[in-house]
């Protein structure tokens, strides 16, 4: 089902609030690259979101390389940003 894309104001507070995301696709995503002390703990910390992502119907896209992962949020049924990707930055914020 179609769901409602940010407006510029709503994308502009998301990267106030949040200056670590960065957008990308044109304004249509917004990404993050995180990096741990080891594996081990990047894959704890993906499994955690994987949990989050389940709970909430919203999954990330995502690449990883031993300590290093990238996380791409974006709502395919928004073709762009929706409050369902300002939910999940909070959430992931709230995990690191
Ligand atoms: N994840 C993301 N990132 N965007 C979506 O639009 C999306 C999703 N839609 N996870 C959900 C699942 C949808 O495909 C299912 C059918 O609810």
């Amino acid at each position: 089902m179609p769901i409602a894309q940010l407006t510029e104001e709503e994308r502009e507070a998301l990267l106030h609030n949040n200056p670590e995301w960065s957008l990308s696709r044109e304004g249509k995503a917004i990404e993050r690259t995180f990096t741990f002390g080891d594996f081990s703990e990047a894959w704890g910390f993906m499994n955690r979101v994987a949990l989050l992502a389940e709970s909430q119907d919203h999954h990330p896209e995502w690449f990883n390389v031993y300590n290093r992962v990238e996380i791409t949020l974006t709502t395919h049924d928004a073709d762009g940003l929706s409050q369902r990707d300002v939910v999940m930055v909070r959430s992931i914020g709230e995990l690191v």
